[in-house]
């Protein structure tokens, strides 16, 4: 990364699955290597998966949720994470990482449930965190299902939206997993002017819902982060926790995409896997300042006004 040209060398370190019985010290383990050999390739910045630190446990639902705490990080760094970032500031790289987040004791003794991602500068010093906005999935059991997906039980919204961070020689924010499939997650980055977005993911094959969508996976994951890299000028990178993870298939595909939406890496494995793309940011302004120029083409009182009359269908008549 150099002040002048503004061009992060940026590695999304997808990672294979982490079983049940895989202990946090193995998982960080398996981080460090990762950010080993992305100092070998000159990477300022590494992303991980969403979850990054366990095994996905909302596929598992548990009557008493206090029983889960283990799944979840009460503060990072922790003894346990520590490692981690004294590894990336020795080596002088930042990272991105999600985590189960569980918060102290608010004003009334509530402690709170985040999916949550943190980041991390090459100083170690914390950045930002953000608290995943779209919850997908159920917050109920549903006994019927081959594998739950209770992130709506085990996790509440954040409730901070979607910003944006002065940081890595541009403007950086973050997005977790299913925020990815919503335009207004980009969107709400755009028009803050970001350049690069940051996305860890964990997405089964198999779509309990509706299972014609599972043959879809692959696509419907690049047709989301490469249109909304174009249509919002910005770098995207989505990094998976692929492969079988406690009998769940999971998709990999992590992907560097430019603000072109074009595909610049890609992985080929479902493993612990580090794909590198030189990030320009400048790049960005060649979408921002031309067919996507939001101050000169954007319409918001048109779409205002959709609304309005969407609104106005809907409503009974007197
Ligand atoms: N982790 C996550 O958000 N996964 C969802 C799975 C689909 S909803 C059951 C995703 O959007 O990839």
């Amino acid at each position: 990364m150099d002040s002048l040209s503004r061009t992060v060398v940026v590695g999304a370190a997808q990672l294979g699955p982490i079983q049940k019985h895989h202990s946090r010290a193995e998982v960080v383990q398996r981080l460090i290597s990762l950010l080993r050999e992305a100092k070998l390739r000159d990477c300022d910045l590494v992303v991980f998966p969403e979850l990054a630190l366990t095994t996905f446990f909302p596929r598992w639902f548990v009557e008493d949720i206090t029983e889960t705490d283990h799944w979840y990080e009460s503060s990072m760094p922790s003894s346990e994470t520590q490692p981690l970032f004294d590894e990336a500031k020795k080596l002088g790289i930042g990272f991105c990482l999600g985590y189960a987040e569980l918060t102290a004791p608010d004003d009334v003794g509530a402690r709170h449930r985040y999916n949550t991602q943190i980041l991390v500068e090459k100083d170690g010093s914390v950045v930002a965190q953000y608290r995943k906005v779209h919850i997908p999935g159920h917050a109920h059991h549903e006994p019927d299902r081959p594998f739950q997906h209770a992130e709506r039980y085990y996790f509440e919204p954040g409730t901070e939206g979607f910003g944006v961070w002065h940081c890595f020689n541009g403007l950086v924010g973050m997005m977790i997993c299913n925020d990815r499939r919503w335009p207004e997650s980009y969107r709400e980055m755009g028009l803050q002017g970001v350049e690069l977005i940051l996305c860890g993911y964990n997405t089964p094959i198999h779509y309990v819902p509706d299972p014609s969508q599972d043959i879809l996976q692959g696509f419907h994951n690049s047709l989301v982060m490469q249109s909304g890299a174009y249509q919002n000028g910005t770098w995207v990178v989505g990094v998976a926790k692929a492969g079988v993870e406690e009998g769940v298939d999971s998709l990999g595909q992590t992907s560097i995409v430019a603000p072109s939406g074009e595909i610049v890496a890609r992985t080929l494995t479902t493993d612990d896997e580090l794909i590198v793309a030189s990030c320009d940011l400048d790049w960005c302004q060649r979408y921002k300042n031309t067919l996507f120029d939001f101050d000169k083409y954007r319409r918001p009182e048109m779409y205002q006004r959709i609304t309005r009359q969407r609104g106005a269908i809907v409503q009974p008549k007197p």
